[in-house]
């Protein structure tokens, strides 16, 4: 956070909360490349209890209302199905604190929005798992998400981010950004320009589907990296999904791809190297078998069946919103140097080209769970 923002400090924020107990102290927190998270100490009655205090970013979601209403609504009604299940609905799903006068979330002066969680103690999140047990779990979890919010009315979600996975739409602001040029940044792109409009054809593919009566609209979470997962510190095994902002209305083969693009990779998101940077189609079965087990017979075949189809769809359009942002300036996702968001479309679309050449592989691997 640079010091001369015009932000509410964070320890006045902490005070508009409802902790009891006295602070201990507060910290940055976390990986994400959205809000601003820190990790808050409280102890009340002699007990140290943790938080976290998130201060979303407001160019991203313009109405951050509607993402708070969102996620009241998808944890309470998670709360429940926890409760069935006789499991800890302070542990298993995100549990919104609220201010002192008993709201979800604080808008300060300056329209910033504020908000706190219980913090999920005893487990990790990872920016990279650690075994293929790992990745395995949070496909298991990604895939229970799913199934436990079968009967959650999708049409009542706001939509936050209007087309977030809608690709072709996508394509359309990377041209607009693209004509702009903002940035002036085009010409040290033109190999990865080709690479997307090369694809254009390929964007519609899930639309395309959906039209057909092929790919149903679910709940989903649509920013399902494996660090938005917490696995138990000891046996591992799935704890919460977190980070619902984007929880809307879409397909279920896109929060499987997205996991895919992010952890079925042999390097990190912004690797330099790409020798390092290989699509690794064992991990892409692993993930397969995990999501498909969480979902516990829910998807229907032709969605089983276009599940590669999401994995090639979410890599290339996060690729392609790397780019479009780095085209723009880097106006969305936060960059720690300059060729940040260049580096990270690079590592996509080599991903990208490893599953084209793997794609038969990969659809005979679907259709061995179907
Ligand atoms: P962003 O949208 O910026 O990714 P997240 O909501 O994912 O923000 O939070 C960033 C990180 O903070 C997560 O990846 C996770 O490591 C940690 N985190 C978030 N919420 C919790 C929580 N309730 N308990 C423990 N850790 C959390
Ligand atoms: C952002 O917030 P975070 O870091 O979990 C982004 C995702 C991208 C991801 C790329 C709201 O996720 O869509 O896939 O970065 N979230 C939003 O790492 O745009
Ligand atoms: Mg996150």
């Amino acid at each position: 956070m640079k010091k001369n923002d015009s932000y509410l400090t964070v320890s006045d924020a902490i005070k508009v909360f409802d902790f009891g107990g006295t602070l201990i102290d507060f910290r940055p927190f976390g990986n994400g490349h959205i809000n601003d998270t820190f990790l808050v100490r409280f102890r009340v009655n002699g007990i140290e209890k943790k938080y976290i205090l998130q201060r979303l970013n407001g160019k991203v979601f313009k109405n951050p209302e509607q993402v708070m209403s969102n996620i009241v609504s998808v944890t309470s009604f998670l709360r429940n199905v926890i409760l069935k299940n006789g499991g800890d609905p302070d542990r298993e799903t995100l549990n919104v604190v609220k201010t002192k006068d008993k709201k979800a979330y604080y808008k300060d002066g300056y329209g910033n929005y504020w908000r706190v969680f219980l913090f999920i103690s005893d487990a990790v999140s990872l920016d990279l798992p650690e075994d293929e047990n790992d990745f395995y779990q949070s496909a298991v979890a990604f895939g229970s998400f799913q199934k436990d919010l079968e009967d959650f009315p999708a049409k009542t979600l706001f939509e936050t981010i209007p087309d977030f996975h809608n690709t072709p739409v996508r394509y359309e602001n990377f041209l607009k950004s693209l004509e702009k040029n903002a940035s002036g940044r085009a010409d040290t792109a033109l190999a990865e320009i080709e690479f997307v409009k090369s694809r254009k054809a390929f964007t519609n593919v899930l639309e395309d589907a959906f039209k057909k009566g092929e790919l149903p609209k679910r709940v989903t979470h649509n920013d399902t990296k494996i660090n938005n997962v917490m696995l138990d510190k000891d046996t591992r095994e799935p704890v919460c999904v977190l980070d619902l902002d984007t929880v809307m209305a879409g397909y279920s083969v896109n929060d499987f791809g997205d996991s895919i693009r992010f952890g079925a990779s042999t390097a990190a998101e912004d690797e330099k190297d790409l020798n390092k940077v290989h699509f690794d189609i064992g991990l892409f079965e692993t993930y397969t078998r995990g999501f498909l087990k969480g979902c516990g017979g829910r998807l229907t075949e032709s969605e089983i069946m276009l599940l590669p189809e999401g994995a090639k769809m979410m890599t290339l359009e996060c690729g392609m919103r790397f780019l479009t942002d780095y085209i723009d300036g880097d106006i969305y996702f936060k960059t720690d140097y300059d060729d940040h968001n260049l580096v990270r479309c690079r590592t996509q679309f080599k991903l990208v080209e490893e599953m084209e050449q793997q794609w038969d592989e990969m659809k005979k691997i679907v259709a061995k769970y179907k």
